[in-house]
């Protein structure tokens, strides 16, 4: 997606935002700028008959989201800092706040638990960070007392600086063997994505304290970066995990047209800029390139560009139609967007929230749930549950 400033509302939303005050949210007295849905609205889709209900409101940009045992939500904010939603409330105080390089599409990004969260309590998230080469994105972790994320640290500082602003990436997956996987997009640099000595437009694979294990597929080869698991990506945003094969699924940004949903596989090269499906924001040619040998084709590509962000497999029971299926959130596309697959291709799409708002982040709730959060400075943590 273009570079765009995320903090000011443009002069129409302004107009709606100021007739929606008052009207939108039960109870709420904050100033919500944006297109704020109802409280609870009702949902007709190909499937399910769906409820959408307004779990917390006020949040300012949310990014990524975590849920908590016993159904806490963590909600990271661009601007640094992490909320908890308790008991469907937003606390109003902070549980950490970092500091972050949040100019453009930098801030605090994803937040993940670790895999052994109940044991350990540590709590991943992924940030652009500042240094004197510019900016990067990092991977840091931190333990949570129960009330506050204390003692945050980086894991990770990823080899990707620049002065440039846009394309941070990032999602935070942990696999069943317990590696945690984050992506990087280009800096919107493009060539350095096919670049092995760079982070830029890859996905790493770590341990979970940072180190680099020893089977990943550029390890001992010289001149390539060990922490690569795969390259040749734009700009990552949304990542997860197949829910039967434990494979590595993601969607990740085109320019004009080329938006794309990929099966991540260890040491593969996923094209960019040699291969795309879309051209520049000008019009310009980036390839005449659609596909070359030795790099991967996505399940699919979004042309024109809806900016994925956030994806997630819907494995719960209380939609049963929809198991097994692709929920991939959309920012400048403002939708909701459902993937049928078949034999890991993508046979049917369904889009739904049209034009309601941005949507940064999608979740499958530990409760059967659908959970997104939109995008704006009063940005809201949607739950879709079946309607009665
Ligand atoms: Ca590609």
């Amino acid at each position: 997606m273009p570079p765009r400033p995320l903090r000011t509302p443009a002069p129409r939303r302004r107009r709606i935002a100021a007739l929606a005050v008052g009207a939108a949210l039960l109870g709420t007295a904050a100033v919500v700028y944006g297109r704020t849905p109802p409280a609870e609205q009702l949902l007709e889709t190909e499937e399910h008959r769906v409820r959408v209900v307004t779990v917390a409101s006020g949040l300012r940009n949310p990014w990524g989201l975590a849920f908590l045992p016993g159904g806490d939500v963590l909600v990271t904010e661009k601007g640094g800092r992490v909320r908890l939603v308790r008991g469907g409330a937003l606390h109003a105080q902070p549980v950490a706040e970092l500091e972050v390089a949040s100019a453009g599409q930098g801030g605090l990004l994803d937040v993940a638990l670790h895999p052994d969260f109940a044991q350990n309590r540590l709590v991943y998230l992924t940030y652009s960070k500042r240094g004197p080469q510019g900016s990067t994105t990092a991977l840091a972790r931190g333990r949570w007392d129960g009330s506050r994320l204390i003692d945050v640290r980086d894991v990770f500082v990823a080899e990707a600086w620049s002065g440039r602003s846009q394309h941070f990436g990032s999602r935070i997956v942990f696999d069943r063997a317990g590696m945690v996987y984050f992506g990087i997009g280009d800096r919107n640099e493009k060539a350095p994505a096919q670049d092995l000595a760079s982070d830029k437009g890859k996905i790493l694979r770590l341990h979970d304290d940072g180190r680099i294990p020893r089977d990943n597929p550029f390890a001992g080869r010289g001149g390539a970066r060990p922490e690569i698991f795969s390259y040749g990506h734009r700009n990552p945003q949304g990542m997860t995990l197949h829910p039967e094969s434990g494979e590595l699924w993601e969607t990740e940004h085109g320019a004009r047209g080329g938006d794309e949903i990929n099966r991540v596989r260890p040491g593969r090269n996923y094209g960019w800029p040699r291969i795309t499906h879309g051209v520049d924001y000008s019009g310009a040619r980036i390839s005449p390139d659609t596909a070359l040998p030795g790099m991967e084709q996505p399940v699919l590509h979004w042309t024109p560009s809806i900016a994925p962000s956030g994806l997630a497999f819907y494995t719960g029971t209380r939609f049963p139609r929809w198991r097994g299926q692709l929920f991939a959130g959309a920012l400048a596309g403002e939708q909701l967007r459902r993937v049928v697959l078949r034999d890991g291709r993508a046979v049917h799409q369904e889009t739904l929230l049209r034009g309601r708002s941005r949507i940064r982040a999608v979740a499958d709730g530990p409760d059967g749930n659908l959970y997104i959060l939109t995008d704006a400075s009063g940005g809201l943590l949607l739950r879709l549950e079946p309607a009665p």
